[in-house]
């Protein structure tokens, strides 16, 4: 069996994406992800995402697997990749779709239904919803289930952290920092994100507040380890610094691959992602 695939990166989190259009079903499985993941033995990314059919009156649905074969919930700067490469592969076809045309999609994902909008410069911005905030909803057992944990003291690796946690869909715990780069990620990340007191497994984030509008930010995502960018963690950290008061609801967050444009929308409470998608080459695996 032949399957084409095609790279693509948003600020070097990179993704192979597989055209499954025609079933419902991911046309790989959990393994075969692992090893096209791996850098050394396959093609190297940071997970999988299969463009599926739409579902519940939706253009496409999402799945995506992880380096690891896990499967996430939502994915920031995957979904950014995902609408270009829909955007790619129907430009391809003369039916094409009047809201592609207008660059527009409802994309079902296990988080709920994700609009994309491609900006046409290379960029894509996507609404990613409210984010969830409860103990239950993260989910955590640090506190109580319908509390909120802000600034909350984690014992890891010897040492007391004070922890917010966001869920985008997916579970974040993010702790600020006066210098990220300080932060021995390689070793304490896996710690956070197999602390006990995460059932999910945790995506970590360390942020320093250069200024109320620009964060610095690293991450050691659940199941794919160091990456050099997240469009999940990129909006639980804005938020996390709303809630503690650190930062302002429309800041520009620094990753190691640079940039993303994050708004908290004061007027319906919603997500707001702006930042690059960009298309590495093709294959045939
Ligand atoms: O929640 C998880 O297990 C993440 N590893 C999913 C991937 C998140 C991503 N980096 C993002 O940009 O949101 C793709």
């Amino acid at each position: 069996m032949q399957i084409e695939f095609t790279k693509y990166h948003g600020l070097g989190n990179d993704f192979i994406l597989i055209d499954n259009r025609g079933s419902s079903a991911p046309s790989l499985t959990p393994e075969q992800a692992v090893q096209l993941c791996d850098r050394h033995f396959g093609i190297g990314a940071d997970g999988v995402i299969f463009a599926l059919p739409g579902q519940d009156g939706n253009d496409y649905t999402m799945r995506i697997f992880n380096s690891d074969g896990s499967e996430p919930e939502m994915c920031g700067n995957g979904i950014r990749c995902l609408a270009q490469f829909l955007s790619d592969l129907e430009a391809a076809h003369s039916s094409r779709r009047d809201n592609i045309d207008s660059g527009s999609f409802r994309i079902h994902t296990l988080a709920g239904v994700i609009t994309p909008q491609i900006q046409g410069n290379g960029r894509v911005r996507v609404d990613m919803g409210q984010p969830q905030l409860t103990a239950s909803e993260i989910p955590t057992t640090l506190v109580s289930a319908d509390e909120k944990v802000i600034n909350q003291p984690l014992e890891v690796a010897g040492q007391s952290w004070d922890v917010t946690c966001v869920s985008m869909g997916n579970p974040h715990c993010i702790t600020f920092v006066e210098d990220v780069a300080a932060i021995p990620l390689e070793t304490i990340g896996p710690k956070f994100e197999h602390h006990p007191v995460f059932p999910q497994r945790t995506n970590t984030e360390f942020i320093q507040v250069v200024r109320p509008d620009y964060l610095k930010m690293r991450v050691w995502e659940r199941g794919a380890g160091i990456t050099l960018a997240c469009g999940t963690g990129a909006c639980a950290t804005v938020v996390a610094g709303v809630l503690t008061g650190r930062c302002d609801r429309l800041a520009t967050v620094e990753l190691p691959g640079g940039c993303l444009e994050i708004e908290w929308s004061e007027i319906d409470q919603r997500l707001y992602m702006t930042g690059p998608a960009e298309r590495v080459f093709t294959g045939r695996i």
